[in-house]
């Protein structure tokens, strides 16, 4: 396959940055997204001999609910998933953040209904999740499955069975090419499943796609992301793209220290478009089958001043014509196959106002790559909530 060499990002020529650059800021992140195509194609032969894989649907079952519980970019990632699964399988697929999970432990199981649980965590350190995880090995009846980049984690003791991806973790501080390998990853098994060739077909082609993609788009979006100075971000998406917005908003966030704010595409009109100006980029992450009424918005909010980037896989012609960049996907395959190639946009902006604004995307403010919480008061039970007067 052919490999794409990143170019470093630089402000642009005659746009002096306000601040200095950091010197060699975000290259970790820079060349993990473009090794995502790679890490792909290694998580495809990996899985082919890997003895947890197979486990996974002898044990699970697509037939009976499923709960997914993580932290932040995790989170997100686990939305995505679920919504996706539960389109496919037809049944209860739910997300829950580890710390409702622990809070409220029996109500969350309960509303999800499920007695099977995934629990993801990149770093497989995260306090919450691995708290959540001893709660649940002590339960009867409960089966967990783990999945983490670290593959000495502690969730391999807690969990019925336990995959690791350590080829697919990260220098960098951020999420980039793990949250996609891992989206991948359920998406093969969603393939294995339902026995669907057609979706396996198309994962199989998307190290390909992706790398030619990037190859064409990357740099669109660099230029466009250094190009001006915004206040405020917003990323709009409805169904699973809505957890993609909410992704990309934490990736805004996390890599250039920005406001940044997520809402369903048609949600937006009612309130949250008080925020458009021309200090506003809105970014537009549009699914197939609502990509039509979403591009109505383009232009509404291009006339209240707002600057819009917009990402779809065929963008129709409303949203071509008002958006500020537009960025195809163009692909005829499921959907479900795209997810991890429609997530690198949102990574490449984020890296990009980053790099603007003279920090080192690869440390973000304030963040480290875990959140490990306290041992003092680590015991493995939940705190139990207390209840409202509802
Ligand atoms: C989850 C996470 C990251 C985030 C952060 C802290 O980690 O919330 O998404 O970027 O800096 O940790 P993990 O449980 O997946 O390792």
């Amino acid at each position: 396959m052919k490999k794409n060499s990143p170019k470093i990002l630089k402000t642009p020529a005659g746009q002096p940055s306000k601040r200095r650059a950091v010197r060699n800021g975000g290259a970790s992140t820079l060349q993990e997204i473009f090794s995502q195509p790679e890490t792909w194609t290694q998580t495809a032969q990996r899985l082919a001999t890997s003895a947890a894989f197979p486990k996974i649907a002898q044990l699970f079952s697509s037939r009976e609910p499923w709960l997914f519980v993580a932290c932040g970019s995790s989170y997100y990632l686990s939305q995505m998933i679920a919504a996706q699964w539960a389109n496919l399988f037809r049944v209860s697929c739910t997300a829950a953040p580890a710390s409702e999970m622990l809070f409220a432990p029996e109500e969350t199981l309960t509303r999800a209904g499920a007695k099977q649980v995934v629990l993801i965590s990149r770093s497989g350190k995260t306090t919450e999740v691995l708290r959540a995880a001893k709660w649940l090995a002590a339960r009867d009846g409960t089966r967990t499955l783990g999945i983490t980049c670290n593959e000495h984690s502690d969730l391999v003791d807690s969990c019925t069975v336990t995959l690791s991806l350590p080829w697919a973790d990260e220098k960098s501080l951020v999420m980039t090419r793990s949250f996609t390998a891992i989206l991948l990853l359920f998406a093969r098994l969603a393939a294995d499943f339902t026995q669907d060739a057609g979706l396996a077909v198309a994962l199989n082609r998307l190290p390909a796609k992706a790398a030619a993609w990037l190859g064409v788009n990357a740099d669109r979006i660099r230029t466009f992301g250094t190009s001006r100075t915004f206040g405020d971000f917003v990323f709009l998406g409805q169904q699973t793209h809505y957890w993609l917005a909410q992704e990309g908003a934490l990736k805004m966030t996390e890599m250039s220290s920005s406001y940044a704010q997520a809402y369903h595409t048609l949600e937006f009109r009612h309130g949250p478009k008080s925020i458009a100006s021309p200090d506003t980029l809105i970014t537009f992450l549009l699914s197939d089958a609502t990509a039509e009424e979403e591009s109505l918005l383009v232009p509404e909010v291009k006339k209240l001043g707002a600057a819009t980037m917009v990402i779809g896989n065929q963008i129709p012609a409303v949203a071509r014509r008002a958006g500020d960049l537009a960025v195809e996907l163009e692909f005829a395959e499921p959907e479900f196959s795209q997810l991890a190639l429609a997530s690198i946009p949102v990574q490449l902006l984020g890296l990009a106002v980053g790099l603007r604004k003279g920090l080192n995307p690869d440390r973000p403010k304030n963040l480290t790559r875990a959140v490990v919480l306290d041992s003092d008061n680590g015991s493995s039970a939940p705190p139990s909530r207390k209840r409202s007067t509802d």
